[in-house]
């Protein structure tokens, strides 16, 4: 395994995966998308979201004029399709946790796509750490701490790249300002998906 390099508390894995171990991602990834298509999701504020989204497993986080929560069913009334067996060993061997995670919510950045600053604190229990997984476009990630104003870093993720959220940093402020569209090949018609692990309890 690669080395971690650490970035504000944050655990950063470059290029974990190789080439074909993303391929076979997106392959999985293809069939989350057929059972539960990518959703165009709203804020709570009713403002259009740049990122589409969708998910996998018992439950996948939501926005729409409702607030922000999880769900056990996509909106088309189906429940999300079961988490990648390969991402699933992704989680136990990054977190070192038996348990599984709850939700692995599917960020699709398009051209222009980016995601404000935010926490994630949707979730039950914030001793369990967030994992991320980059794939396709380089993307600009920043990332601060507990407080909106906290002084902030930032770094470019790349298509196999790894991020753990833990600990004191599981609650930091983190988002992405922009990303290269068309930087990888991985997608044949350019873009970004971010995989965002998390246990809801
Ligand atoms: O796309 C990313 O790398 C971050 C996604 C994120 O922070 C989220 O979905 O909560
Ligand atoms: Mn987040």
């Amino acid at each position: 395994m690669t080395e971690a390099q650490e970035i504000r508390g944050c655990l950063h894995w470059p290029a974990l995966l190789d080439e074909a171990a993303q391929q076979a991602l997106v392959a999985d990834l293809r069939a989350v998308v057929a059972a539960a298509p990518l959703i165009s999701p709203v804020t709570p504020g009713g403002r259009p979201m740049s990122v589409r989204m969708t998910a996998a497993g018992r439950l996948g986080w939501v926005s729409d004029a409702s607030g922000y929560r999880y769900a056990a069913r996509h909106p088309s009334g189906r429940p999300w399709p079961p988490i990648p067996a390969a991402v699933l060993t992704l989680w136990h061997r990054l977190t070192g946790l038996d348990r599984p995670p709850d939700c692995c919510l599917v960020n699709f950045y398009g051209e222009g796509a980016r995601m404000g600053l935010h926490q994630d604190r949707d979730e039950g229990d914030f001793s369990f750490p967030v994992l991320s997984i980059s794939l396709g476009d380089d993307a600009l990630f920043r990332i601060g701490g507990p407080h909106r104003r906290d002084p902030t870093s930032s770094l470019w993720l790349k298509s196999g790249d790894a991020l753990l959220l833990g600990g004191p940093a599981r609650l930091a402020f983190h988002g992405i300002d922009r990303t290269r569209f068309g930087s990888s090949r991985l997608l044949p018609q350019g873009g970004r998906i971010n995989l965002t692990l998390r246990v809801v309890a």
